[in-house]
């Protein structure tokens, strides 16, 4: 399918924003602004991108700990998320959750999880309430490869299908899980032909081409919307950085790392762009620029931000007590 003009610069600006903002993060954390974990989605922009668009601001994203781009993408404002990120009051989750715990209740995103796997039965049971309830709401969950070695994985699969749930499984394949490639950890790799044993619809898509992406999800939701049950995406996807800031990167070979590059989304989109002579059209170098001067807004805002003082240290800790 082809993209309107609007719709190429939205993607573009998008990927770019993520790509941008990440590399500033990686920046300020070997500056020590930014502390704790870090985990970069540098190369994997073009699955977040392509999904989030199919959705409406209603529907509801459940992510994993790889989710700047999903927070933002979902419409966290990026000042929000780096102040989360600097560990400031002013972030999306006080300044308590850091970059693994992005959360924005109004925005209906529903974080950012550091236990692999674990977003899933949350994503399953978001959307059997909105079943129940009678919202239609659908309720995207981004997860890696890594998680569908997990019990809840398969937990997830078997309800969401059993139920009929509005759930759109997004399996983010990156071929690793930290330092293990997949085919040391999955005895059966292809991951829709798994999800299509639990009679789910599933298919396979580029995820390192937007257009694909994006297309593949306006199906799979409008299928999840129609009340005809989940779908499972598998998106073949590569990171580019480390696994986080900690990983020394020493299982894989830097030809292919190089080799992934060369069809990163941000090239594979710009050349379908000149492809279809809408490259000029855009005007790249503009938004470029305003894109720079948003992350710096983003650094300033967070930079400004307050620390939770003390005092409030044991705050949220113990439920408050209520008084009826
Ligand atoms: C239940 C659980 N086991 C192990 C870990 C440690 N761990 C953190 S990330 C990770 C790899 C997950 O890889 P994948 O799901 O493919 O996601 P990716 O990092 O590639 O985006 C592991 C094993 C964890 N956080 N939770």
């Amino acid at each position: 399918m082809s993209l309107s003009l609007e719709k190429a610069k939205q993607f573009y600006r998008q990927m770019l924003l993520c790509r941008r903002f990440e590399e500033k993060s990686a920046e300020l954390y070997t500056e020590q602004k930014i502390r704790g974990f870090l985990h970069l989605y540098i190369g994997e922009e073009a699955v977040a991108t392509g999904i989030i668009d199919a959705i409406e601001p209603d529907d509801g994203v459940v992510a994993t700990y790889r989710e700047h781009c999903h927070a933002i993408l979902k419409g966290i404002p990026p000042e929000k998320v780096m102040a989360e990120l600097y560990g400031k009051m002013e972030g999306c989750s006080r300044g308590r959750g850091g970059s693994m715990h992005l959360f924005d209740k109004e925005k209906n995103f529903y974080g950012g999880y550091a236990i692999v796997g674990g977003g899933l039965p949350l994503a399953v049971g978001i959307a059997l309430a909105d079943k129940r309830m009678g919202r239609k709401r659908v309720t995207v969950c981004f997860f890696g490869d890594g998680a569908v070695a997990e019990g809840e994985f398969h937990e997830s699969m078997n309800l969401a299908q059993l139920w009929e749930l509005p759930v759109l499984f997004v399996c983010e394949n990156n071929l690793y899980g930290m330092g293990t490639y997949i085919e040391r950890a999955e005895s059966e790799p292809d991951l829709v032909k798994k999800a299509k044993s639990y009679r789910m619809e599933a298919h396979r898509v580029d995820g390192m081409d937007v257009v694909k992406v994006n297309d593949a999800a306006k199906k799979a939701v409008a299928h999840i919307r129609s009340g005809k049950g989940p779908v499972f995406l598998e998106c073949q996807t590569y990171r580019f950085r480390a696994h986080s800031m900690f990983d020394p990167d020493r299982y894989r070979t830097k030809k292919e790392i190089e080799a992934w590059k060369e069809k990163g989304p941000i090239v594979t989109f710009r050349k379908y762009l000149q492809k279809k002579e809408m490259w000029e059209k855009i005007d790249a170098a503009a938004i470029e620029k305003a894109i720079e001067e948003e992350v710096e807004k983003a650094v300033d805002f967070a930079e400004k931000g307050t620390w939770e003082p003390v005092s409030d240290l044991t705050k949220f800790v113990y439920s408050e007590e209520v008084t009826s």
